[in-house]
């Protein structure tokens, strides 16, 4: 089948996600709008559809928190009951910061979208509808990228805390294990909960039973706060800076000076906070000797020692040195996260393969996701690795060609895992199409 045919596909899988408010990032297993996957779902339909691009970041941002805060998910009112944790779990009205209108959770995740929103400018042929799109959503992402700097930025140098894995995007990373663990769960008390998910997806792919238990702990934590920052702060025994988190957050700072000069708006203040995050990231979060930077636990001060996808995601940001860029390509383009020409090996897994508890099927403990690689590709073209992002690019047109578009994939066979029909596999397979 020529892919073409496959773009009408992946189209049709955002059809049938596209609720006329929003994109579900899947209908079954994710059947509300979640923060960062609508920022790579408007990416892939700023290529046929700007409409479709602007309404599903406007939507997002409708429920913004007064504090600034983006929250991971908005719920669907109407469509309560299939996930969980949902709204009477997460209870947020106790915040006097939650939106009046909207039921949210009481977290964000990686702020992609003053990227994505710049995208949607440059793939418009319709600049001055675009730009009207921006004016509105301007003075919002700036309380966005305000919020992490007032108020996850306790040394005041740009590294910027999450206290969730879900916050993360990669919840049960290998890289979350070791700050996890301090939780034990023989001490504290748990509330009571069932899980949705696992009788949705074959639970071996997903997290096991203790990490929910210490999601669910964390949120608890949150709401006997009344989601009151400093206060978790001092309670939260998981405060880590993540090397996605901070990068995402770099490449939008970026675009945000970029968009502020498209409006004529100051841009100085989003220049500050580019500087100062990626600058800390580079003296912080390296590792010469590995190549590759690692994300640190503030609690205990020091970096963890764990290899996974996001310590190459200072490519994405323009974090990276040039000398760091070239070892984390060295790193990179090895057996631990696949060569060029590697047998079977499919893209950048998630986890370096050659640790023992590396997983081919296992949700963020080894698979490949075509979000990640495909913030790897841009990051690789940017610092001109062409051999290495023009392979990467090839890799995940074909994942979903041969497999389907899939949640993620086995990084070996190249078999599909999660859920089917998943929204932003097929919205990057659009954007890198076109
Ligand atoms: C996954 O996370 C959610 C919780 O937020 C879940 O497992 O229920 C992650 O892959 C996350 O990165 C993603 O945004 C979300 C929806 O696709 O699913």
């Amino acid at each position: 089948m020529p892919l073409k045919q496959y773009i009408q596909k992946a189209k049709r899988v955002l059809d049938k996600n596209w609720n006329g408010r929003y994109t579900v990032p899947s209908v079954n297993l994710y059947p509300h709008q979640w923060n960062w996957d609508s920022g790579f779902i408007a990416i892939g339909y700023s290529r046929y559809n700007t409409d479709r691009a602007i309404q599903e970041l406007k939507s997002l941002f409708d429920a913004q928190w007064k504090n600034g805060m983006l929250p991971h998910i908005v719920f669907d009112k109407n469509n309560l009951g299939k996930y969980f944790p949902e709204p009477d779990f997460w209870k947020t009205e106790i915040s006097k910061y939650s939106p009046e209108n909207h039921l949210t959770s009481g977290i964000t995740q990686p702020p992609i979208h003053a990227f994505a929103a710049l995208k949607i400018y440059e793939n418009s042929s319709d600049k001055g509808k675009v730009k009207d799109f921006l004016r509105w959503l301007f003075p919002r992402l700036m309380k966005l990228h305000r919020y992490f700097y007032l108020e996850r930025n306790p040394d005041d140098n740009g590294l910027i805390y999450i206290r969730h894995p879900w916050e993360s995007g990669m919840d049960n990373s290998p890289m979350w294990d070791p700050v996890l663990e301090k939780i034990d769960l023989s001490q504290v008390k748990v509330p009571d909960f069932i899980r949705k998910d696992d009788k949705i997806i074959n639970p071996e792919q997903r997290p096991k039973d203790e990490d929910y238990k210490r999601y669910i702990y964390l949120v608890d934590l949150f709401r006997k706060n009344r989601y009151e920052e400093r206060k978790i702060f001092h309670e939260c025994p998981f405060i880590v800076i993540d090397p996605l988190f901070n990068s995402v957050l770099s490449a939008s700072n970026e675009a945000l000076i970029k968009i502020a000069d498209i409006l004529g708006e100051d841009y100085k203040q989003a220049e500050e906070w580019y500087l100062s995050t990626a600058r800390s990231m580079r003296d912080t979060l390296y590792d010469g000797n590995k190549g590759i930077f690692y994300a640190y636990d503030y609690i205990e001060k020091k970096q963890i020692k764990v290899e996974t996808s996001a310590g190459f995601m200072p490519l994405f940001g323009g974090v990276a040195s040039h000398s760091q860029a070239l070892k984390l390509l060295e790193y990179m383009n090895s057996a631990s996260f696949c060569e060029i020409h590697e047998e079977n090996c499919f893209a950048i897994p998630n986890y370096d393969k050659t640790k023992k508890d590396f997983s081919t099927k296992n949700y963020w403990r080894g698979p490949v996701w075509i979000n990640i690689n495909w913030m790897l590709f841009q990051g690789l073209k940017r610092y001109r690795f062409k051999q290495k992002a023009e392979h990467l690019e090839k890799t995940i047109l074909e994942l979903p060609v041969r497999f389907g578009f899939y949640e993620y994939f086995d990084s070996r066979y190249g078999t599909g895992y999660g859920t089917e029909d998943f929204s932003w596999t097929a919205a990057l397979f659009i954007d890198l199409y076109y």
